[in-house]
């Protein structure tokens, strides 16, 4: 059997869980990883040879490559992904959950000898700057070599995170296997993966053991698995946040800096919000992106809090990218990227659906078939991603990489709406802050006005919260009460519709002019409309430049509230919140409560103009 070898560390509990570890799958050899560019290169040498990836044409991509996975394992498996808390009531009723012990004794199984004929690569890394006092460190132990190479893009990895863990640090270990184990004389296969996927937490133990899948938030462990299922179980018991939240820095044409982390459920244009240009009327203004998906955000000494995006590179989609939709992640991905499912064209290049470039004559798409525009089938996997380095980001902040943190001025939550939902509102406080964001959510489908069911996405957290949804929005209430300068809480609908269908906002770069707004708001702007969803810009607390054209009456159309939808909404909270038994904080029904109050007082159609 291999051994760990003991020069790699003196941090006896890595060596003896790698040792145990090792122990039970079998592994061919074992292989710390140092986080090096030359071992990234071997990595990837290592994985053009086994068909893994492609490398593209360097004088269209240089640096970059094209992996094609198996088409069983394209995307997170919610419906695999466990919480296993000793008590099922502490994993709440919006987790999979299994008594932990009957999943080890299944996942004992399942990792036995998972490794034969595999190298086992040790990966230890930092999620957040390291050293930052708000980051941390895990340690994934995977057969993959494009985890291991995803992972150095991803997070600060290697020797360096080796050496803040010491001899004696905390890590939570992270456990992954495709489930491919290769007998002597068996040929590999490009991407290799198992019918069978476990992807777990164990929450008391703030350990995860994921099987099966070579797959993005399946396999990069530090990602959700980590940052958002764990951590949201640490941040409880220590008093912080692990939020799917996008960070950005707003710059004045002045030279302040506000920022602001949001929140949106998938299919909301979060990465083109983390990435936006100000548009005409926005002269002088800068937007910068601190981070696209994930914030740990911590109480500062001032009463404020401090956030940092734990992760070092981008897992963004590819599909719909495009110049006008996000030139920055365009500019991003021209060189030094993974392209994980898009098309390949003739000269070695990529393309996806929503290209800027019309579809070629001829692709290889992303299943290694021929394509051509008449196949009727997508050349690109729509949950086709790009992996690149944040550093790679034309706007990413000066303070992306600063261990102290980024002062949050704002928190803002959002979701894919076509009616009820005005275009943004502040919240009356922080419980009723709260209320807004455990009550988020989208639409299933792109329905007709007014039809529509919501899928509640609380705080954007609903497939990554640790524990019970209910104990989180207490989590939140009772962190709010102790910041002495808490944020300001807004939610924000881009999508609203007109009695046509049609999309009322043009959002995009447009949305600055609402960002404009929180920050004025957060800068101490007084006077706003009052209405019963909270406070409100009037039309003329807009800056307009521009857009002239939107004018006051498709703002009203963006803005006013019907009170029949606003109770409709109310009851249908009642029942949602009713699925949280005792682990609902009196607070949220308190504020569901006011909130109907206020519609009772309110006329049938309320007016931003007044
Ligand atoms: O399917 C996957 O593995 C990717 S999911 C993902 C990737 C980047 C950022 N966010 C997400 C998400 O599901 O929220
Ligand atoms: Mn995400």
């Amino acid at each position: 059997m291999v051994t760990a070898e003991t020069n790699k560390t003196n941090n006896q509990k890595v060596l003896d869980w790698v040792n145990e570890m090792a122990s039970l799958t079998q592994p061919n050899e074992i292989y710390w990883c140092d986080g090096s560019k030359e071992e990234y290169d071997d990595l990837c040498t290592k994985m053009m040879a086994a068909g893994t990836l492609s490398p593209l044409n360097p004088e269209k991509r240089p640096g970059s490559f094209l992996a094609n996975s198996d088409p069983d394992d394209v995307a997170r498996v919610e419906d695999r992904t466990f919480i296993c808390s000793k008590l099922e009531k502490d994993a709440g009723p919006t987790n999979n959950w299994m008594d932990p012990d009957e999943m080890k004794t299944i996942l004992n199984g399942l990792f036995e000898n998972s490794m034969a004929g595999r190298t086992l690569y040790v990966i230890p890394f930092s999620m957040g700057p390291l050293g930052s006092h708000i980051a941390h460190i895990g340690v994934q132990l995977t057969d993959s070599p494009y985890v291991a190479a995803s992972m150095r893009v991803m997070t600060r990895m290697g020797k360096a995170a080796l050496d803040i863990l010491g001899d004696d640090g905390e890590f939570v270990p992270c456990m992954h296997s495709v489930g491919a184990p290769l007998n002597s004389n068996q040929d590999d296969v490009p991407w290799p993966n198992n019918k069978t996927k476990y992807i777990v937490q164990y929450p008391e133990e703030r350990s995860i053991w994921s099987y099966g899948s070579g797959y993005g938030g399946n396999a990069l462990l530090g990602k959700k698995c980590f940052s958002l299922r764990i951590a949201s179980v640490m941040a409880r018991d220590e008093g912080w946040l692990a939020e799917h939240m996008l960070i950005l820095g707003l710059e004045s044409p002045k030279g302040e800096t506000t920022y602001v982390a949001a929140a949106f459920p998938s299919a909301c244009g979060k990465t083109n919000l983390a990435m936006l240009i100000p548009p005409e009327g926005f002269e002088g203004w800068k937007v910068r992106t601190v981070g696209d998906d994930i914030a740990w955000i911590k109480p500062g000494e001032d009463g404020r809090l401090y956030a940092i995006n734990p992760e070092a590179g981008y897992f963004g989609v590819v599909p719909g990218t495009s110049m006008k939709t996000n030139p920055s992640a365009m500019e991003m991905m021209k060189s030094d990227t993974i392209f994980t499912n898009v098309a390949l064209t003739d000269d070695g290049d990529v393309w996806w659906e929503g290209h800027d470039d019309p579809a070629p004559d001829h692709l290889i798409d992303w299943k290694g078939n021929d394509w051509s525009p008449d196949s009727g089938e997508l050349a690109a996997h729509p949950n086709a991603r790009f992996t690149c380095a944040t550093s790679q980001c034309p706007t990413v902040d000066p303070a992306w990489d600063d261990p102290s943190g980024v002062p949050i001025s704002a928190f803002i939550f959002g979701g894919r709406l076509s009616h009820t939902f005005p275009l943004v509102y502040q919240s009356l406080n922080w419980e009723h802050g709260v209320y807004m964001a455990a009550t988020m959510g989208s639409e299933a489908t792109a329905a007709a006005v007014n039809q529509a069911a919501i899928r509640r996405d609380p705080m954007a957290m609903l497939p990554f919260c640790g524990y019970n949804m209910g104990d989180y929005w207490a989590h939140w209430l009772k962190l709010g009460q102790s910041l002495k300068n808490p944020p300001k809480i807004f939610r924000v609908n881009w999508f609203r519709k007109d009695s046509k269908g049609g999309f009322v906002w043009p959002g995009f770069g447009e949305n600055m002019r609402i960002l404009n707004w929180v920050v004025d708001r957060v800068n101490g702007k007084e006077e706003a409309a009052e209405s019963p969803f909270g406070h409100m810009p009037k039309y003329q607390d807009i800056n307009w430049t521009g857009l002239e054209e939107f004018g006051k009456e498709n703002f009203a159309e963006v803005m006013n509230i019907n009170r029949q939808a606003g109770k409709r909404e109310v009851q249908e909270i009642k029942s949602y919140f009713e699925t949280f038994e005792d682990r609902l904080p009196t607070e949220m029904e308190e504020q569901r409560v006011a909130f109907d109050a206020r519609l009772d007082n309110s006329p049938e159609l309320w007016r931003v103009d007044g």
